[in-house]
């Protein structure tokens, strides 16, 4: 490998960054510490590389520091190559003044700078150490719901609340991609290497990027690259019959699997490194291996021999499941869907096939219970998929922080108390697996065209935390949360960053409290998912019912006298769920009917739960808003000014929701508050 320095760099690439656009976690303060020392730099002339040469010397340029030639004297940082093993690892080394990062190839020294940048001052003033740092897990991904062509119901991106799609407008991929750019860097500083850029409902113009839409993918994919970040495609399972005018897409049909071939040969040739495709496949409409009495294995399968010559991945969902469910039918249980469909199939599945399975058996519910399916496949590789857009968390109208969330769900113990967990799995470390099955975690996103990225400007710190918990699941999210407000504002006040924390540390319990109680789920208005409608869904084909009467609420999944979904976890949760007396409070609901009198483990009944929560939550929303108003002049104007637009429909959402949900339960159950409150 030929090294070069920074001082005999002539044409690097300039940084991304547009003054008219937020600069969310990067802003240039926070190279500070790193531009004002003396760094220099050795790397291979690789993109990634360029980017890091690219990076020092802006900071040094902004900072007063300098770029000088490696082995000059008195250096202050170094990064420079070394022989580890995981590419995207490196290792930290602080000893006599002087930081080295060192990383086997530039994907890691760029971790490593962005690194430094997080840990600020503190990052040279620190003790002397040496720190080897390495990803869980080497698919760490976003998926992207943005459509090229506007749908007419979902719009640019599909549950999308950020405007409109960096990617596409209005039926063409963007001639100026600096955004995308943007995009790369920020996801890059987060942890996040690779992207999946169009959505998993793919329409007739998305199916044309395996096609004539290929030079756009490779011009996107060329604006990833230089970040460490791999591009994936959603391919439509009809791509042969709508593109190649086939008349079948039977994976078992010879035309068919020569025309995938073919096809993953088009895109190899257009992008080298393109990572793979992903693909939603008999779910919700889209067309699938099912109407050939196939399975999704076979279908999985057949896509993963066309691409495997590359090198490529298939991310497989397993959201599959009956959306045409007849309500009156109490036998059938959604919940158990995602299981049936796949675990009989473990052990099957091609090597570069990854079954990407939600995190809950439902549909990103402010709470569910875990998904039993991501357990039951020691023999598959896995990633379980989150959302990062909120889709039934407030569409970033409400302040809602998901670390939290997202750190209990990683850190779920499958097999009880201190085993493996979620975060395990997805790395390979299933305790009946052979440690070869290595997945991944992904998650939609929730970034647009919006100048804050995220519509809700507080919701950066959602895209953040995701980033930087696939990186490392054990991490401490309420010490992301405040790395995040440390870096987005580098220059608030030690009140304004207490503010920033008071909001959202526990937000995403407040948000719980004011919304669909004790994990029965889906009690949001149908189509939009935003704004309280208890029976929304009751009588709806959608599976997702709770069967509240004038006696009591939830669904029983028990084995005993339920739908049976307990059976599908492994002990201890299959009978910790099972059992009335062993069930958490908060998914009691989700697994038993009770009736309204029945009392939890807080010692409060069902319905006097509901009306107390439902009141504190409201309390704790317009504890928020006054602290915020309390600090917000020491905000930029644009910003302080749409966190506060926010913050009205909020309350005003939150305040309908409290009357909504209370409403419901008092005219069910005829219970009153204890506190006698006003409910209507
Ligand atoms: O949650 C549901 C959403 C759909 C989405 C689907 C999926 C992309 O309401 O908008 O479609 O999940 O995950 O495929």
């Amino acid at each position: 490998m030929e090294h070069i320095a920074v001082t005999r760099t002539p044409h690097l690439p300039s940084l991304p960054v547009d003054p008219s656009v937020h600069p969310a976690w990067l802003p240039q303060a926070a190279f500070a510490p790193l531009g004002s020392r003396r760094v220099a730099v050795a790397v291979d002339d690789s993109p990634v590389a360029r980017t890091v040469l690219a990076e020092v010397t802006a900071a040094v340029a902004a900072h007063g520091g300098e770029s000088v030639a490696p082995g000059a004297a008195d250096v202050e940082l170094a990064l420079r190559p070394d022989a580890a093993a995981d590419p995207e690892a490196f290792t930290l080394t602080r000893a006599a003044g002087v930081v080295a990062v060192t990383a086997a190839d530039a994907r890691g020294l760029l971790y490593g700078l962005y690194h430094l940048v997080r840990l600020g001052e503190e990052a040279f003033t620190g003790a002397d150490g040496t720190w080897t740092i390495a990803p869980h897990t080497p698919l760490r991904m976003l998926d992207h719901w943005d459509n090229i062509a506007v749908h007419p119901v979902m719009g640019q991106v599909e549950r999308g609340y950020a405007g409109g799609s960096i990617f596409y407008d209005d039926g063409a991929v963007r001639a100026d991609l600096t955004r995308v750019a943007q995009y790369a860097r920020l996801l890059a500083a987060s942890g996040i290497n690779r992207v999946a850029i169009n959505n998993v409902n793919v329409g007739p113009l998305e199916t044309r990027l395996l096609d004539d839409l290929l030079p756009d993918v490779a011009r996107i994919a060329g604006v990833f690259r230089p970040y460490g970040i791999t591009t994936h495609v959603s391919v439509s399972w009809a791509a042969p019959v709508r593109l190649g005018g086939l008349t079948t897409s039977d994976p078992f049909a010879p035309e068919v699997q020569e025309w995938w071939a073919r096809a993953a040969d088009r895109v190899w040739a257009a992008v080298p490194d393109f990572g793979g495709f992903v693909i939603k496949a008999d779910s919700e409409g889209q067309p699938g291996p099912f109407a050939y009495g196939r399975t999704h294995a076979d279908g999985a399968n057949m896509l993963a021999a066309a691409v495997a010559p590359h090198g490529g991945l298939i991310h497989w969902r397993a959201f599959v499941y009956n959306h045409q469910q007849d309500w009156r039918d109490r036998r059938t249980d959604r919940a158990k869907a995602a299981y049936e469909h796949f675990a009989p199939y473990d052990g099957t599945f091609a090597d570069n096939v990854i079954v990407q399975i939600k995190h809950g058996p439902l549909d990103f519910q402010v709470r569910e219970a875990m998904s039993p399916a991501i357990a039951a496949m020691p023999g598959t590789r896995v990633a379980p998929e989150f959302q990062v857009t909120t889709e039934y968390l407030g569409h970033q109208k409400h302040a809602v922080y998901l670390g939290r969330m997202w750190s209990q769900l990683l850190g779920f113990p499958y097999w009880g108390t201190g085993g493996r967990t979620l975060a395990d799995v997805a790395a390979g470390r299933h305790p009946d697996g052979d440690g070869t099955r290595v997945g991944g975690l992904a998650a939609v996103s929730n970034v647009g065209d919006d100048v804050f990225w995220t519509g809700h400007p507080l919701a950066q710190a959602n895209l953040y935390a995701w980033g930087r918990l696939t990186w490392d699941p054990s991490a401490d999210p309420v010490a992301i949360l405040d790395e995040w407000i440390g870096l987005t504002f580098p220059d608030a006040p030690a009140v304004v960053r207490e503010t920033l924390h008071a909001v959202l540390d526990e937000s995403w319990e407040t948000y719980e409290q004011y919304t669909a109680p004790l994990g029965v789920c889906f009690m949001v208005q149908p189509g939009s998912h935003y704004g309280p409608s208890p029976d929304g869904y009751e009588y709806s084909p959608w599976g997702t019912y709770h069967f509240a009467d004038r006696d009591g609420i939830g669904v029983d999944r028990t084995r005993a006298t339920g739908t049976g979904f307990t059976g599908q976890y492994p002990a201890p949760w299959c009978d910790v769920y099972e059992s009335l007396e062993t069930c958490p409070d908060e998914l009691l609901l989700f697994f038993h009917h009770v009736p309204y009198t029945h009392v939890l483990h807080s010692g409060k009944t069902v319905v006097q739960h509901v009306y107390d929560t439902h009141f504190e939550g409201l309390e704790r929303v317009l504890e928020s808003v006054r602290r915020w108003t309390e600090t917000l002049d020491a905000f930029p104007a644009d910003l302080a000014d749409r966190v506060t637009e926010r913050f009205a429909e909020q309350v005003r959402s939150t305040t309908d929701w409290r009357d909504v949900i209370n409403t419901y339960f008092l005219r069910h159950s005829g219970v009153p508050d204890a506190h006698a409150r006003q409910i209507f």
